[in-house]
């Protein structure tokens, strides 16, 4: 075949593959085949010597002119396959903003704490100061100072899950007010305090009780304060969680250090104080304990007893809780169904 033919072909068959290529890597190979350092073109110019000198010429000129529409061919075809994959990502990876948002899913403040918050707020409004004790406590602040020395028998009233000797998971919020008795300064004022937190017992768990929950201690101590006040407290408290409807009584209780000592129940949110299986067929549920402060507590923590007096109260909020939402057993406020937390969400969270 006549070299003129030769490349005649070699351009058409070049233009025809570089048409086929249909994505980059092909293109590629076909970019090394056609014009590449092993390629047919290259292979004639490197073989000129062969040709007639008076051809040589114009064969050198066509070859460059083949090469040259390679070169364009071949660059526009790779930017056409590049814009085809541009569209082809865009049209997969279109975001359409109109969308609505997907929700996050939001935790609920569990039931216990919203009592917690709002009984903590309603204490500051009246003047109260909030402080926290820790939960392994000594003997000492949770018995001792509350005059209960050891060998007291009121000491089995609350069977107490004991660390060592002298530390012990605190079983009632109470070591608090001797923790704040001791350092509080009358010259300053009053003393209005109450200490939330958990506390423990070797209790059989049921419906009401749990080895687990949570108190808040409060204490009032100043000049001229009666037992009216703390009845007067204790309605507020009432009224204020469970509103009108809802009955409490006070009944005279014994603790070793409050003196006169009394226990506040509130009627049964099952039975309405007909008698249920919640409350044990009494149509009460017993919330908190409270009383006098004692004067060994007051004289234990160095104020005078002669001055000063007040009233204590502790009050467990699981009871509390359970009281207000109608909750059935205690034990679902430690078991983390979110089913069960889910119902306390508010429509803002
Ligand atoms: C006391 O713990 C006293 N420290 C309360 C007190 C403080 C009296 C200051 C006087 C002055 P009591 O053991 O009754 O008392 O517990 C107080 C409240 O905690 C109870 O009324 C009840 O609401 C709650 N409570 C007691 N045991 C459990 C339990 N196992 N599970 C859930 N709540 C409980």
């Amino acid at each position: 075949m006549d070299l003129f033919d030769k490349l005649k072909e070699l351009r058409q068959n070049g233009l025809d593959e570089i048409k086929k290529a249909s994505d980059e890597k092909k293109l590629n190979e076909v970019r090394v085949e056609l014009v590449g350092k092993k390629s047919e073109l290259t292979n004639i110019l490197h073989s000129m010597k062969e040709v007639a000198p008076e051809q040589r010429r114009e064969v050198g000129q066509k070859v460059n002119e083949i090469r040259d529409l390679f070169n364009s061919h071949l660059n526009a075809a790779k930017d056409e396959i590049l814009a085809k994959v541009i569209a082809k990502k865009m049209e997969e990876e279109r975001i359409d903003v109109t969308l609505p948002g997907r929700k996050g899913h939001l935790g609920s403040k569990h039931p216990i704490n919203i009592i917690l918050d709002d009984l903590e707020n309603f204490f500051i409004g009246m003047g109260y100061k909030v402080v926290q004790g820790p939960e392994v406590e000594t003997d000492h602040y949770v018995f001792e100072m509350m005059n209960l020395p050891k060998d007291h028998p009121a000491r089995d009233m609350q069977a107490t899950f004991y660390i060592d000797d002298e530390n012990l998971l605190r079983s009632q919020t109470s070591g608090d007010q001797a923790r704040v008795l001791e350092k509080h300064d009358f010259s300053k004022g009053p003393l209005k305090m109450v200490g939330p937190g958990k506390v423990y017992r070797r209790d059989d768990d049921d419906a009401t009780h749990s080895h687990q929950f949570m108190q808040m201690e409060g204490l009032v101590i100043d000049k001229n304060i009666t037992m009216s006040d703390l009845k007067g407290t204790l309605e507020l408290i009432a009224k204020h969680v469970f509103g009108q409807d809802r009955e409490i009584r006070l009944r005279p209780s014994y603790f070793p250090f409050t003196e006169p000592s009394v226990e506040m129940d509130v009627s049964c949110f099952k039975c309405n104080g007909k008698g249920c299986a919640i409350c044990k067929y009494t149509g009460w549920i017993e919330v908190l304990g409270a009383g006098m402060v004692h004067p060994n507590v007051l004289e234990n923590a160095g104020v005078d007893s002669n001055v000063y007096g007040g009233f204590a109260f502790g009050l467990g909020l699981d009871r509390f809780a359970i009281l207000k939402y109608g909750v059935t057993d205690i034990r679902d406020f430690y078991t983390n169904d979110v089913r069960f937390l889910e119902q306390f969400r508010k429509e803002e969270d």
